[in-house]
């Protein structure tokens, strides 16, 4: 069974991020999420609208998802790649480059993202909408 991992925060769920899913669960047979806790998210310098027990419930609704775990650090990837025994870790190309070092534990692909749509846009124009 061919699996694949991907990371991400996934808040307020838009269609760049089922399709970056669908697409990373086509490159296999079983599709591992990891999504930020609130704590990493801080570190990254986000604030997810949803918490990190409700992202993790609509990321587990999609049928492209197989399993989803948290991510804590920037340097579990490894040891998640290990320990799940991935074969491809999959990133939206904006990421292009920032994660070759894992290409001697399993294959890395750069996907491209969907242009047009992000959740700070989305923040943006529910803002506008709401104040004119
Ligand atoms: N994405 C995309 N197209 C968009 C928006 C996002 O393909 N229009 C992809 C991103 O490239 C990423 C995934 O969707 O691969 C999740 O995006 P975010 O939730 O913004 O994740 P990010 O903050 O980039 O976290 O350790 C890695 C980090 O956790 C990545």
């Amino acid at each position: 069974m061919k699996k694949v991992i991907t990371y991400g925060t996934f808040d307020l769920i838009h269609t760049g991020h089922i399709n970056i899913l669908r697409r990373a669960k086509e490159l296999g047979d079983y599709l591992i999420v990891a999504i930020s806790s609130d704590e990493f998210n801080e570190a990254k310098g986000k604030k997810a609208y949803y918490a990190f027990e409700q992202r993790k419930a609509v990321i587990e609704a999609i049928r492209y998802v197989d399993e989803v775990i948290p991510e804590h650090t920037w340097e579990q990837k490894i040891e998640d790649i290990k320990n799940n025994g991935v074969d491809v870790f999959v990133m939206g190309d904006d990421w292009e480059g920032k994660f070759d070092f894992l290409k001697e534990h399993c294959e890395v692909v750069y996907l491209p993202r969907t242009v047009g749509i992000s959740t700070t846009q989305i923040k943006k124009d529910l803002n506008k909408m709401n104040h004119g």
